[in-house]
């Protein structure tokens, strides 16, 4: 049996990323990889962030896997349709079962089976996907595995219902980093930063509720590994790889503080050194938070709350208040903690004032980064149910992405392109006081004013 897990990301077709050049290992896959090596089955991993889609077709048509399982997201939606289409045209190739996981399937299942997919997993992958490489002989069979899509012999959709999660993450091994070149990863960010990080996960979920954020994959649970497991790992990654920094995928790193104290004394514990990155939210943090976070390497928190309106970040149903953002944001710069922020604009009754209050929050904060995007509704969140009988323009989905999706906003699509110049050069001129930024900002200010009254 010949199993390989691969993705649809490629560096070569992201000019965004290769300015940025921040490019992180694919956990989910490696997680997979590490769970089927503990149970004794030979996997491969194809890792195309640095190779092209050709590259990684020869590699799948050399090999003839009889399993190949593919990550898709939202970004990567239409070069998993290509693969999935040319593997359908490979007369070679005519065994090989394609089986999809990760955050873009549950909410677009129809259209992936039709693509061409043969088996749809949705939610966590370990055992489901090692579930179906040891016991699917026959179409039959995939009625008895928990957490799939299929066409039945009908070629009518089968949901073969949710598969329980896992209750105790400390059971999963760390992901097979082993399967791929992390070196690249680790070269690719010394050469551009000077510094180099590699990704680790310690929770699964997130109970909160914020309308844009997609829970497709861990939905609202929260599970987290042991303060101990995820302090061996980084002792694991510091004895192999050696890196600058971590960088803490987990959604709320700072949820639970009985976690993080314990979290922060084993690092004690075990003299580890390793400067750490990670995401938070202004009401799961305070003093003693931001001094634990501190004490066990933390250079870098995000904090996020996407506007600087009250109002819309109540309409996210962010549930945080503005007010603590700022001042989480400053207690850690305070602390010698960087700060980031995100920043989400053209959210559904946004108006000009909202964006004029969230320049306001950035002045007021003076976070060291923030990220600035415009809204886009992803399916399956209740953003999306929210904007639905709203949309203008879906474009067709095998070729576009959620992000691609155009929707009825307060002012024409334009008129966000000059709201992110204006916040951006508004706060950073807040910050430097370059009379370049002030211009810039007036000028896209007067852009928005432009577009708001004559553009369609
Ligand atoms: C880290 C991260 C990033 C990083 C790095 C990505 C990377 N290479 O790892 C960066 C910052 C680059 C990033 C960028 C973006 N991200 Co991101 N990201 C994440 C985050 C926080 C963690 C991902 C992770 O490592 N999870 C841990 C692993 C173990 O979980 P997992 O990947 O889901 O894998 C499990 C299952 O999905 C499944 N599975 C996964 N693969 C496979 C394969 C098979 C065959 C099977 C059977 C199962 C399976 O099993 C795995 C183990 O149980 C998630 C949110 C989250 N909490 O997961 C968002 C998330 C994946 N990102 C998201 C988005 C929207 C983006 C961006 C579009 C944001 C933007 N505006 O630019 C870009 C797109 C980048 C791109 N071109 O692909 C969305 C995706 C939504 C969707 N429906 O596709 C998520 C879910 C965030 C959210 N809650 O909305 N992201
Ligand atoms: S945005 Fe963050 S806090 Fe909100 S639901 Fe998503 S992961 Fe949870």
């Amino acid at each position: 049996m010949q199993v390989i897990l691969t993705h649809g990301y490629s560096i070569i077709d992201d000019v965004r990323e290769q300015q940025i050049m921040k490019p992180y290992a694919p956990l989910g896959i490696l997680y997979i990889s590490g769970w089927l090596d503990a149970h004794g089955i030979n996997n491969h991993v194809i890792d195309t962030t640095f190779i092209t889609q050709d590259e990684q077709w020869n590699q799948i048509k050399e090999a003839k896997p009889e399993f190949l399982g593919v990550y898709v997201n939202l970004m990567t939606r239409k070069n998993v349709v290509q693969l999935i289409k040319k593997i359908k045209q490979e007369i070679n190739l005519k065994h090989t079962k394609i089986i999809l996981g990760g955050p873009e399937v549950r909410n677009n299942a129809q259209q992936w089976l039709q693509t061409g997919a043969d088996v749809l997993v949705v939610g966590e992958g370990e055992i489901t996907f090692e579930t179906l490489v040891t016991s699917w002989k026959t179409h039959k069979d995939l009625y008895q595995i928990a957490g799939i899509y299929f066409l039945d012999e009908s070629g009518n959709m089968h949901f073969t219902g949710e598969r329980e999660k896992i209750k105790d993450i400390d059971i999963l091994p760390f992901p097979a980093r082993q399967h791929i070149s992390i070196q690249k990863y680790l070269e690719v960010w010394k050469s551009r930063h000077g510094k180099n990080a590699i990704s680790v996960s310690t929770m699964r979920g997130c109970p909160y509720t914020c309308k844009w954020c997609s829970r497709a994959v861990y939905g609202m649970s929260y599970r987290r590994r042991s303060p101990q497991k995820v302090v061996e790992e980084l002792q694991h990654i510091q004895e192999v790889y050696n890196p600058d920094t971590i960088w803490f995928v987990d959604d709320v790193f700072t949820i639970s503080h009985k976690w993080l104290e314990e979290f922060a004394r084993c690092v004690k514990e075990a003299n580890l050194t390793l400067p750490y990155e990670c995401i938070s939210r202004a009401d799961r943090m305070n003093a003693e938070v931001i001094h634990l976070l501190k004490e066990s390497g933390c250079f870098r928190v995000w904090i996020g709350a996407e506007s600087g309106s009250q109002r819309i970040i109540d309409a996210m149903d962010r549930r945080v208040k503005v007010e603590s953002v700022q001042e989480m944001i400053r207690l850690s710069n305070a602390n010698g903690i960087e700060t980031g922020t995100f920043i989400m604009l053209g959210y559904p009754g946004e108006t000009e004032l909202d964006i004029v209050q969230t320049v306001k929050h950035l002045k007021a904060a003076l976070p060291d980064l923030f990220t600035i995007t415009t809204a886009y509704p992803i399916r399956g969140t209740e953003l999306f149910a929210e904007i639905q009988n709203d949309i203008i323009n879906e474009p067709d989905w095998a070729n576009s992405s959620d992000r691609d999706v155009t929707f009825k906003r307060n002012y024409p699509e334009s008129y966000y392109k000059h709201a992110v110049r204006y916040v951006v050069n508004e706060t950073n001129y807040a910050k430097s006081k370059a009379p370049l930024l002030k211009l810039k900002s007036m000028l896209a200010r007067m852009m928005m004013w432009y577009t708001r009254k004559f553009a369609v």
